[in-house]
C-alpha cells in the first residue's frame, strides 16, 4: 500500500517547504532493510520531511548485464531545503549506508538516492540527456526519469498529477508512454514509520 496523502499538483508547498521527489534504488544486500533505512535518515535530516512513499516494486536491471534485480521505489518529501542541500543530503546518506561508486555507470548498489522532481525546478542539463552524471553537478528533473519505468511505476503510485517542468506532461502520462511499465512487479510496501 502507498501512503499518499493530497500532495499539490503544482509541487509547491501549502506550508512553507516544496514538495521534491526521491527515487530509491538497490539491487545489493539488503534491499529493502537499506532502502527503509534511507527512508529514516531522510526523514530525519533537517529540513526534510517524507510525507509519501511508494510501494517497493521489483525490477529488472538498465544497464550492464549480470547484476541482480533491484528494488526500487519513490518518496515524497516536503523539504524547506534548496535543490542543491537535497542533492548534498541524499549523496550523504548513500555513503552513510556504504555506496560504493564504480566509474562505470549503472553498475550494482547497495543504494542508489536520486532527486527526480524539485517542484518547478529546472536546473543544469535537466532537459537534455547530457553525461552530467559523472560531474556530480545537479541536474534537475532527472535527466532519464521520463524514459525509467523503474522510476515513473513508484512515481506514478503516489502522484501521477506531477508535472514535468520541461515538458509539461503529467507522470500518468510519461508513464503512458513508457516502455516496461508493466514489467515492475509490486513487491509490498516500504514505509515503516508514520508519515506526514
Ligand atoms: N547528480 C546530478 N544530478 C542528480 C540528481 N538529480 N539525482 C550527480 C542524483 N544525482 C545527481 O550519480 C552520479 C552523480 O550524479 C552524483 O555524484 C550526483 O552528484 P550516481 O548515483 O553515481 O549515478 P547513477 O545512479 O549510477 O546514474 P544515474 O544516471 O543517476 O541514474 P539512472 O539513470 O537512474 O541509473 N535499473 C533498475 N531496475 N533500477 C534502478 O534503480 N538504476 C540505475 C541508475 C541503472 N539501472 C537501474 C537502476
Ligand atoms: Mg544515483
Amino acid at each position: 500500500m502507498s501512503n499518499a496523502p493530497d500532495i499539490g499538483e503544482d509541487g509547491g508547498g501549502n506550508d512553507g517547504g516544496t514538495i521534491a521527489y526521491v527515487a530509491i534504488g538497490a539491487n545489493l544486500g539488503d534491499r529493502a532493510g537499506t532502502m527503509r533505512e534511507a527512508l529514516a535518515m531522510l526523514h530525519a535530516t533537517d529540513g526534510v520531511r517524507v510525507v509519501a512513499c511508494s510501494s517497493a516494486y521489483d525490477t529488472a536491471p538498465v544497464g550492464p548485464p549480470d547484476q541482480p534485480r533491484y528494488l526500487n521505489a519513490v518518496a515524497a518529501v516536503r523539504t524547506t531545503r534548496s535543490p542543491r542541500e537535497l542533492l548534498g543530503a541524499l549523496l550523504e546518506i548513500e555513503k552513510a549506508l556504504g555506496r560504493e561508486r564504480s566509474t562505470t555507470r549503472w553498475t550494482a548498489r547497495t543504494i542508489d538516492l536520486d532527486l527526480i522532481l524539485f517542484g518547478e525546478c529546472v536546473e543544469g542539463g535537466g532537459d537534455s540527456s547530457a553525461s552530467e552524471s559523472t560531474t556530480g553537478a545537479l541536474s534537475v528533473p532527472h535527466p532519464r526519469f521520463r524514459e525509467r519505468a523503474f522510476v515513473l511505476v513508484p512515481l506514478a503510485e503516489i502522484a501521477p498529477q506531477a508535472r514535468d517542468p520541461v515538458t509539461g506532461e503529467r507522470v500518468e502520462s510519461l508513464l503512458r508512454a513508457c516502455p516496461g511499465r508493466s514489467d515492475a512487479v509490486r513487491s509490498g510496501p516500504l514505509c515503516d514509520f508514520p508519515l506526514g
